[in-house]
């Protein structure tokens, strides 16, 4: 676990402690570049090392530079650390080997017996982990929709501990109150966490919401280039970081430097890729909702979306993710389209500055039983798109090849 304000002032040298006290006055837009990422302090390397070791020279057992073993800390692990805790405005940072990793430490703070309230509209993968592994260890999750969030203190009971959100879900565009929830989960002395993956702290940072833990799929925008697994938590709480920070090393799940290193890179172009990913999708749901031959676009920005508002109030713009239904069309003539787009390549992921387009019912969200998916309005024919940064004039041109 890594403290934003830096806990090694000890051991490094002022005119560094001196640059990090400057970070944390820094606006967003320079904290990505700037934040966690001082020089070197060896060579004065501007970008930070890539720390490529498992262990670390002791003069005399426990006589070492504050690094012993790299499952625990490595600097290059570290310089990521303070990158999420200064863009999630967060005091503790921890990277994981993957966003299901860090998903997997914050549900490892509970035990069996106990309940979370999760959105029923998620990631299938976090659908799998919750029921396949934790439910096995005698861990209850209900899934439950969050448009409104008094409906959702019906279903807190004694046992309940963790509320789970992700807004905005994976793939339904669902924007859910993150403030009237942390508020819920605070008067029942619940924890909140926070998927912000489709937001990126760009859009919105849940932690000034009340949230208590923020968790981010890295792997998508914060490293944007569709060629890291990384996860990531963020928390102001330090006996949870504590926890946390136990978890992630005692269970193990850490990235390696390198990756670390690439996730540095693309968290600096994180607000410019931001902002044309946003540009480009907005141009894109509007293009898709005048087309005659779609029948339903899910993207916050539109006035008519149901929690249009609350997106409105809490993000700073609406996204670069959204999902269509074409007119009349079933599992087959969704997955039609999907192969005849050229520019959009159909993978799993989002995120990266190349825009994707995926079929949640066979790729996604394969792993969620079709009824309990269809609930939440993930039917067959929906397809996902993930908007990239290309010129969104050969993105509509690609769109209208394939829905003709
Ligand atoms: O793939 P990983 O880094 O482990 O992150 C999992 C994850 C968690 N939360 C959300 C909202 C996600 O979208 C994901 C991963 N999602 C995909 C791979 C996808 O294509 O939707």
């Amino acid at each position: 676990m890594t403290k934003c304000i830096s806990n090694t002032a000890k051991s490094i040298p002022l005119i560094l402690i001196y640059q990090i006290v400057l970070e944390k006055k820094l606006r967003f837009n320079s904290l990505t570049i700037h934040g966690g990422q001082a020089p070197d302090p060896a060579y004065g390397a501007v970008m930070p090392p890539i720390y490529q070791t498992s262990t670390y020279a002791q003069t005399t057992p426990g006589g070492h530079k504050g690094f012993e073993y790299s499952r625990t800390h490595n600097p290059t692990r570290q310089a990521l650390e303070k990158s999420f805790a200064h863009i999630e405005n967060g005091a503790y940072g921890l990277a994981f080997a993957s966003g299901l990793a860090a998903m997997d430490a914050i549900i490892k703070l509970l035990k069996p017996g106990d309940e979370v309230i999760a959105t029923h509209d998620l990631y299938g993968g976090s659908y799998r982990l919750f029921t396949k592994i934790f439910e096995t260890y005698g861990i209850q999750f209900q899934f439950v929709p969050m448009d409104e969030v008094k409906a959702v203190a019906t279903y807190i009971t004694s046992k309940t501990r963790l509320i789970w959100v992700e807004t905005p879900t994976n793939p339904m565009m669902n924007v859910i109150d993150i403030a009237a929830m942390a508020a819920l989960a605070k008067a029942h002395k619940l924890l909140l966490a926070v998927d912000n993956t489709f937001a990126s702290p760009y859009l919105q940072q849940p932690l000034d919401m009340g949230a208590d833990i923020v968790m981010h799929s890295a792997t998508k925008y914060l490293a944007g280039h569709s060629d890291v697994v990384l996860g990531a938590l963020i928390t102001n709480n330090e006996e949870l970081a504590d926890r946390l920070a136990f978890i992630q090393n005692a269970s193990g799940a850490v990235p390696g430097p390198f990756d670390c290193f690439l996730t540095l890179r693309g968290i600096k172009t994180l607000h410019v890729r931001m902002e044309r990913h946003c540009q480009n999708a907005a141009l894109i749901a509007h293009y898709l909702a005048q087309h005659p031959k779609v029948e339903k676009v899910y993207w916050p920005g539109f006035e008519n979306h149901p929690n249009h508002n609350v997106a409105k109030s809490q993000m700073n713009d609406f996204g670069a993710m959204l999902s269509f239904v074409p007119v009349g069309a079933d599992y087959q003539a969704a997955i039609k389209i999907v192969e005849q787009l050229q520019l959009f390549t159909l993978a799993e992921s989002l995120g990266g500055v190349e825009s994707l387009a995926g079929h949640p019912a066979s790729m996604t969200h394969a792993s969620i039983p079709k009824e309990i998916r269809e609930k939440s309005g993930v039917v067959d024919a929906l397809i996902r798109l993930s908007v990239g940064i290309e010129d969104v004039k050969d993105l509509i041109d690609d769109l209208e090849h394939a829905i003709g």
